[in-house]
């Protein structure tokens, strides 16, 4: 495969720009050889800097629930630039989205728009310490949320002790904020509240993981959540960004029918276009400012463009709830009979390949994979064509946009390798 454009773009890229990207996941780290720079994309397909297309299975990590360009976000987007691109004032279709959201998610009586899901989930923090006011954070390993400064943290010594930072530039005070506990760990969590109860603003999580790959919450431990944070007055907070519309219309929230006090959203709701939102229980956003004492701002909050995409992504989806029928009998199709030595995970079109035999419930289990293998698997099925997340640890992604024969051509790429 000629990758001689990405690679002197990649060089290129490295005298100006961090690891010549511009989000760490996209340099190939985790499975070596060159990132592809992309030229274009159009349904199911991403085409790169030396012409080669490749099947997307990720997504741009996520948003291209409906595959990329679809012909209704476009139009919403030209359509948006007939008026302007930012105005820094309200605009009625930034109500629109809030209520769109709304109506697929009741569990947000009232939305805040911001710029990225990192902004929405450090906002949502500060509300829940502000509401609460408490300090203390419970978040899980293997979760990411963001490069939210306190969320960077990983477990400490004991299992209830206080994280450590898990990157330079985090301050311990910072750090000391937060507790990292594994997933699907009642006593743990258990632990955490009696030694810490009081003291705890929030648990945030991911309510299906994606960050460690796709891992699925037990009963027990969602019913563990709910009752432990009611009982200590503590915010749960379900961090949808990667969820949010994608596992179903109404999020992981409405598989599991459980109401968080407070939910974060990105990726889908933006159609492709930068945006994030936080919001839950009005008791406790009537405490963002202006109304109330939280601080929280952002230039291009709402901003039109990002917000006329997401509305027709929503709208979309509104009037073909279907499709979620459509992408779990896609992705069960693509996931179905896994080869030998790997686990797969799966919910709806969010899923990993496990390069191991250990089931996966939590980041140690997910820990026991043979990384170097899924760097060969990941660059047999890119001379393949078809384009997987360059790390072990991340989820993939299937979208409205994949066709049965996209799905043949990519079981016969998958088993192929083994
Ligand atoms: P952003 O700030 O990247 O928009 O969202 C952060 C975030 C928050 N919460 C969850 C559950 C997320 O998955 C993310 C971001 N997801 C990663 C995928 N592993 C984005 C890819 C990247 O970092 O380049």
């Amino acid at each position: 495969m000629n990758t001689t454009k990405s690679e002197a773009l990649l060089a290129r890229g490295q005298k100006i720009v961090p690891g010549g990207v511009n989000s760490p996941v996209r340099a190939f780290r985790g499975v070596g050889g060159t990132p592809r720079f992309m030229a274009r994309a159009n349904g199911a397909r991403l085409t790169d800097a030396d012409g080669n297309e490749y099947i997307d299975f990720i997504g741009s990590w996520g948003p291209m629930l409906l595959g990329h360009r679809h012909p209704e976000v476009l139009a919403a987007i030209e359509d948006a630039l007939t008026i302007g691109t930012s105005f820094g004032a309200p605009t009625e279709r930034e109500i629109e989205l809030a209520e769109e959201m709304q109506d697929a998610v009741p569990s947000l009586e009232m939305i805040r728009l911001v710029n990225s899901g990192t902004e929405a989930t450090m906002s949502a923090l500060r509300v829940a310490r502000g509401f609460t006011g408490r300090e203390l954070t419970v978040k899980f390993e293997g979760c990411y949320h963001g490069h939210v400064d306190s969320l960077l943290v990983k477990a400490g010594s004991g299992m209830a002790t206080l994280g450590i930072a898990d990157t330079a530039g985090v301050p311990k005070a910072f750090a000391d904020t937060t507790f990292a506990l594994p997933y699907n760990d009642v006593p743990a969590l258990e632990r955490a509240f009696a030694a810490h109860g009081a003291n705890i603003a929030a648990v945030i999580l991911e309510p299906v993981v994606g960050n460690m790959g796709c891992v699925s919450p037990s009963r027990s431990f969602l019913d563990a959540l709910v009752s432990l944070t009611k009982a200590h007055g503590a915010l749960l907070v379900f961090d949808e960004v990667m969820t949010g519309f994608r596992v179903a219309r109404g999020g992981a929230q409405a598989l599991f029918g459980i109401r968080p006090d407070l939910s974060t959203f990105g990726k889908v709701i933006g159609g492709g276009l930068p945006i994030g939102a936080y919001g839950g229980r009005a008791d406790v956003m009537s405490r963002v400012a202006p109304v109330g004492n939280v601080y929280q701002a952002g230039t291009l909050s709402g901003n039109p463009l990002a917000v006329s995409a997401g509305l027709a992504m929503l709208r979309h989806i509104r009037a073909n709830q279907g499709l979620y029928d459509e992408l779990e009998n896609k992705a069960a199709a693509l996931c179905a009979g896994p080869p030998k030595g790997v686990t797969v995970n799966r919910v709806g079109s969010m899923f990993t390949f496990f390069f191991t035999e250990t089931p996966v419930t939590d980041f140690e289990t997910a820990k026991t994979c043979d990384t170097a293998r899924f760097g060969r698997f990941f660059h047999h099925l890119l001379a393949n064509g078809v384009y997987f997340p360059p790390a072990q640890f991340e989820a993939a992604f299937l979208s409205n946009a994949h066709t049965a024969a996209d799905i043949e051509h990519t079981r016969k790429a998958i088993h192929s390798f083994f």
